[in-house]
């Protein structure tokens, strides 16, 4: 491997461009301490006095003044209320748009329920829990309504659960890199602890026709939507959820209840819940049909494709951002798969040219965000920066030229392909296709 000319010995290498090999995470203290050994010799002399940070300030009016007393309920610091969801809505209706996470503001693998990605088609409804209630009818021997005080007393699950909307990176189809926060391009995925009831001891208890195949489901607000989906996911690991991330569902998320059916996009996890017919064939409705159903270059529509693939994405360094020196870089970013665990996550620093295996921070949990990490030293040089996700299945996240040839150009939905970061040389980072 190809190391830079004044670079230390002691950096690992394990593909160009600089990537280190992943031990270099695993071994505490090794970044920083090869980073300070990196350092041309010229830098690291030690600096005149005059350049010695300021001291510790001996007396900060913290230390002597009482704080802010006690909050029923807490919020983040006022120093970070930039840290936002982007909006896109329609000016004529204003409740049909959708809400960004701020990936590129976050750390770890949940996201805060404030910053959870919203898609509305027609607002958040008020939904009071006490007139609510969740109808399970159709093909069932007894036809059941539920009110949340009896859906509280069932036994519960609490699963870690990406949540993504089919639509997510859909900018990726325009034929011009979109110059966007990693955030407003693909932040319609975030991810929640959700607890609820099993749909499938709902289902038992109301009694399962044998005619039973597949199931509509309904929410209660203004928005219309109707989804099929087939019996046997609703049974094999589908939740009616009450609670996310500890609390109560936010309004936003489905207050009081929703669907979630891990793994599969966005649409079919209806929040508002309020219908769960048993049905022998998929409804056939509009959001399954004139919508989320795609052309494909042969002139065949790709229909009920449910599953969200493989992605990954790096999230820091990441476009709009800004290096400020060549030196050691932690690149941080997600990955997951509808399919179920991350296997592992590549790396690239030279466009695809070569790649290092990143190292895959636990919990690793099926269809859950999964957070990797890889240590990269910069040189200062033009480099492209790819992460590349592989599942259990043995399934490859495609390069966008695969992608593309594959689907066609009329895609809009299911956009999953390797994301490019290009740094230029003064450090500016941009959204490239390569
Ligand atoms: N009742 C209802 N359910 C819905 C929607 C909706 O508008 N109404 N939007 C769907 C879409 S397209 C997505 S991507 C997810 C978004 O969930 P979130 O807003 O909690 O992120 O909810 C789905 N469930
Ligand atoms: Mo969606």
């Amino acid at each position: 491997m190809a190391v830079p000319p004044d670079s230390n010995d002691e950096l690992e290498y394990a593909a160009g461009g600089g990537l280190l090999h992943r031990r270099a995470l695993l071994r505490q203290g090794l970044v920083l301490a090869t980073a300070a050994a990196a350092i041309p010799a010229a830098r690291a002399q030690s600096p005149p006095p005059a350049a010695l940070p300021a001291p510790l300030d001996p007396n900060p009016p913290t230390l002597t003044t009482p704080g802010a007393p006690f909050s029923a309920y807490g919020s983040p610091s006022s120093f970070e209320r930039r840290v936002l969801r982007a909006v896109g809505a329609n000016a004529d209706v204003p409740g049909n748009g959708v809400s960004w996470t701020p990936l590129e503001s976050l750390e770890g693998i949940i996201t805060p329920s404030g910053l959870h990605f919203e898609r509305h088609h027609n607002g958040v409804p008020t939904i009071d829990p006490k007139q609510h209630r969740l109808m399970i009818h159709g093909f069932v021997k007894q036809p059941l309504t539920f009110s949340l005080e009896s859906l509280l007393r069932y036994p519960m699950r609490s699963h870690l659960i990406f949540l993504e909307c089919g639509g997510n990176s859909n900018a990726g189809w325009h034929s011009e890199p979109i110059q966007r926060p990693v955030g407003s391009f693909h932040g319609m995925v975030s991810c929640s602890e959700w607890t609820g009831v099993p749909v499938s001891v709902l289902l038992d208890e109301a009694g399962v026709d044998a005619a039973a195949a597949w199931a509509v489901l309904e929410g209660a607000d203004a928005g219309a939507l109707n989804v099929s989906l087939p019996l046997a996911k609703l049974r094999d690991d589908c939740i009616v959820a009450l609670y996310q991330n500890g609390e109560r569902i936010r309004p936003e998320q489905g207050y009081p209840l929703r669907l979630i059916v891990p793994g599969w996009e966005g649409i079919v996890n209806i929040k508002w819940l309020r219908r769960l017919q048993l049905t022998s064939e998929p409804a056939m409705t509009r959001d399954e049909t004139a919508k989320y159903t795609e052309l494909q270059p042969g002139g065949k529509a790709r229909q009920f494709t449910y599953v969200m693939e493989a992605k990954s994405v790096i999230t820091t360094p990441s476009a709009m951002q800004r290096l400020k020196d060549p030196g050691i870089y932690e690149i941080r970013g997600l990955a997951w798969s509808g399919r179920g665990r991350v296997a592992r996550v590549d790396i690239s620093a030279d466009g695809g040219k070569t790649w290092a295996e990143a190292a895959l921070q636990d919990p690793v949990l099926p269809r859950c965000l999964t957070r990797f990490r890889a240590a990269w030293n910069w040189s200062g040089k033009p480099a492209v920066l790819k992460s590349r996700a592989t599942d259990e299945t043995g399934y490859v996240q495609p390069e966008r030229n695969v992608l593309v040839a594959e689907r066609g150009r009329r895609g809009y939905f299911h956009y999953n392909a390797i994301v490019s970061w290009g740094v230029a040389e003064d450090g500016e980072v941009s959204h490239v296709y390569a």
